[in-house]
């Protein structure tokens, strides 16, 4: 019998030395020793799910960190999305970019609400403002930005559409973990805003999301939804799912809050030794600062312009002939395959500036593991072409 398939491969590190292959990103891990206590009083209570003690501890440990104050955790970010939307009871059309994870849109579809794409900001690659309100018919009901490599969108600007239009605003804030602008935290913006504790993702549980909201109501409403609409034990208020982390993600999460810190400082430093060794490439361009004014470096997207001497596509390739693992987030873009095209706002015509991103943008790698000499490596390549 064929053992079971991985949902999708990734390039394992078994195939070759560890040390020789570079990913994208690499998991920041609390050490193992650290977290055996954790297991043990797990194995100890017998709790391991259902809003245990270490989902409560994470839940106020996040909010704290965070520096939000209502936040519901979940077993992954897409599991939030679709809650977040069925918490606001969005109906309709909801504005989103096309410019990110196909999570954004899917968790739309899910909820039988049509995506409707706008174009993004050439800077940014965020939802562009100035082109959401051209979008609004009277289907639409939210829009639903993302926080694109943790950069903040106009959160101001999108606020004031949504004010006018009587408009929900849901933030994909998936890469944005610990990003602040001058007002503090960047997911305090919108009704909700939905983070990501994936593998790839800056801060991680294996698995995990969180809908942050502002009031009481709305964290108890959500709560009832991700526990299949259970207030109590006979009382059932809304068709909900499970959405709930797990004791094990929770307290793993706990841990990991510990060490966050030395990871974001790591990130920065590679950050800024990227820009400073690519900075006099002619054709390479490196992303700005958006306003964020505590980044979390959870990307380093770079666009390839029609100057370099190879394309990006030359560029990428020529990577994975050395064993680096850059990543063309995000292409294509969510409205070029196939589930997407056929709608009206997928045309090509309509997002000119997402189109060019897609075409340009290569996401070098990024974690804190990243050693100056594996980060020389890169540079390298690129400068040798
Ligand atoms: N919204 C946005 C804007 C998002 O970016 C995402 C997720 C979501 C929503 C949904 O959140 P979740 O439901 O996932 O919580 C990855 C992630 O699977 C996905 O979570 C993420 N966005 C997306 C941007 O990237 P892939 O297909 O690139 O993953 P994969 O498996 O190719 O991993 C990339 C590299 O990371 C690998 O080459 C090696 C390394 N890696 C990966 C995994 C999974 C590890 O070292 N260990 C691991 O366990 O999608």
């Amino acid at each position: 019998m064929n053992a079971a398939l991985p949902l999708r491969a990734i390039e394992s590190p078994i195939e070759s030395p560890i040390d020789e292959r570079i990913y994208v990103t690499q998991p920041h891990l609390a050490p193992l020793e650290e977290f055996i206590p954790y297991l043990q009083q797990i194995w100890d209570s017998k709790v391991l799910t259902n809003g245990g003690p270490f989902h409560q501890q994470f839940e106020a440990a996040l909010c704290k960190y965070l520096g939000v104050k209502h936040l519901a955790l979940f077993t992954n970010g897409t599991l939030a999305l679709l809650t977040a939307l069925q918490a606001l009871r969005v109906t309709g059309e909801v504005i989103t970019t096309p410019y990110s994870f196909v999570a954004t849109a899917h968790s739309l579809v899910w909820n039988g609400i049509k995506p409707v794409f706008v174009d993004v900001d050439p800077d940014t690659l965020n939802l562009d403002p100035a082109k959401i309100e051209a979008a609004i018919t009277s289907q639409t009901t939210a829009i639903m930005p993302v926080h694109c490599y943790g950069k903040p969108c106009d959160v101001d600007a999108i606020q004031k559409i949504a004010d006018n239009y009587n408009l929900k605003v849901i933030y994909d804030a998936a890469h944005a973990f610990g990003v602040q602008t001058d007002t503090g935290s960047v997911l305090e913006h919108g009704d909700l805003a939905v983070l990501s504790f994936h593998a790839t993702k800056v801060f991680n549980t294996f698995e995990g999301g969180a809908i942050i909201c502002q009031d009481a109501k709305t964290k108890q409403r959500i709560d009832h939804l991700k526990n299949f609409g259970f207030v109590d034990e006979t009382t059932v208020v809304a068709s909900g799912i499970n959405g709930k982390m797990s004791e094990i993600n929770a307290a793993f999460g706990l841990l990991q809050l510990q060490h966050i810190d030395e990871a974001l400082a790591r990130r920065a430093q590679i950050d800024a030794m990227y820009r400073e060794r690519l900075r006099d490439i002619p054709g390479i361009r490196c992303m700005q600062k958006a306003g964020e004014k505590v980044a979390n470096h959870s990307y380093f997207p770079i666009l390839v312009g029609p100057e370099f001497p190879i394309s990006r596509d030359a560029l990428y390739q020529k990577f994975r002939d050395h064993d680096i693992y850059a990543r063309r987030y995000f292409y294509p873009l969510i409205s070029d395959f196939p589930i997407y095209r056929g709608l009206p706002s997928a045309h090509r015509e309509n997002l000119p500036i997402a189109h060019a991103a897609a075409q340009q943008v290569l996401c070098l790698p990024i974690f804190p593991a990243l050693t100056d000499g594996m980060l020389e490596r890169i540079v390298g390549l690129i400068a040798d072409c």
